[in-house]
């Protein structure tokens, strides 16, 4: 089989979807994954967290490289309850769990050049490290397949209370809004998978209890994740001074996986999209807000694949059969 060669580059523990993400890519044999990075904040901490993951899969050939450590915007921000769940107190001093190298840029760089126009990087948390890989080296842009990124928003989503749903600072690319722009103007074939769209995709009670209720490693271990999301959820909320209740279980970055492997899971559009940035990165998530639209020039040329529809259904089923497969 041929398979589709794929680094997969993320800020594994702030949320539980990077976590899900990896042990779904992991359960599809037609990956060839060639890398795993960590990007923002401790990346040290979140690459830690890879090697458990790939650990629990018994998938521990896979390398696992730090990041970037911050981003190239100043600051990041660390919850405190990175790798609940998943790390345990002997795993946080573990040896064998220390990442491969601490140059995530670096092995993109090789991967791209050694595998010309094969590799798919994948990027479900801030784009620095491949940022930093284009800094370094140009042609990264031309020699990489693809770049799909679970970020931003492009058409604001609003749920039957009144509340949008869909953040005006998306968080990834909100955290690392220089990494964005030089990422952006590089001329990388992008598909953008925005948070409007991963909001489509929550598991249903059906599937969450289908997972709880499979004896597997992996299925125990997003188990695991999941009874700790509503605790760690409501801190999130808190912290930027939104009160909340528990709301759902999306699979934000599950989903750029799923176009990686099969592109009809959504619906593209070619469009010119642009990043817009407060001048903070003060979180301001959860603004009451439904009147922008975030595909701004229509006589500019479009410069990159937006996904723009899901097959939800089918996405969601797809990504729980795989998560309790024996
Ligand atoms: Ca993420």
């Amino acid at each position: 089989m041929n398979k589709k060669k794929v680094i997969i580059d993320s800020d594994y523990g702030t949320y539980y979807d990077d976590a899900f993400a990896l042990l779904y890519a992991v359960q599809n044999e037609e990956l060839d994954i060639l890398a795993v990075n960590s990007s923002y904040g401790d990346t040290k901490l979140r690459a830690r967290i890879a090697k458990k993951l790939l650990r629990v899969a018994n998938r521990s050939e896979i390398p696992v490289y730090a990041g970037i450590p911050g981003s190239m915007s100043g600051g990041a921000y660390m919850f405190g309850f990175e790798g609940q769940n998943i790390l345990t107190e002997e795993d946080l001093e573990d040896p064998t769990l220390e990442p491969d190298g601490y140059n995530a840029d670096d092995v993109i760089i090789e991967a791209v050049t050694k595998y010309p126009h094969e590799v798919t990087i994948i990027t479900t948390g801030t784009v620095t490290n491949v940022a930093a890989a284009l800094i370094k080296e140009p042609k990264v842009a031309e020699l990489a397949k693809e770049l799909i990124i679970m970020g931003g928003v492009i058409v604001p989503i609003v749920d039957e209370k009144g509340i949008s749903r869909s953040p005006i600072e998306e968080y990834n690319l909100n955290n690392d809004t220089f990494a964005t722009q030089i990422v952006w103007k590089s001329g990388i074939n992008i598909t953008l998978v925005p948070i409007d769209v991963t909001l489509k995709v929550p598991l249903s009670k059906e599937q969450i209890e289908k997972i709880q209720t499979t004896d597997t490693p992996i299925a125990k271990q997003v188990s695991d994740i999941i009874s700790v999301w509503p605790e760690q959820e409501y801190l999130i909320y808190t912290s930027v001074g939104i009160p909340t209740e528990f709301t759902g279980l999306w699979l934000h970055d599950p989903l750029t996986i799923g176009v990686a492997l099969d592109r009809s899971f959504i619906k593209e559009a070619k469009l010119h999209v642009d990043a817009e940035f407060a001048p903070t990165v003060i979180l301001r998530d959860m603004i009451v807000r439904d009147d922008i639209l975030r595909t701004i020039p229509k006589k500019m040329a479009p410069n990159m694949n937006v996904a723009i529809g899901v097959d939800n259904i089918r996405f969601t089923e797809e990504f729980t059969n795989k998560i309790c497969k024996k």
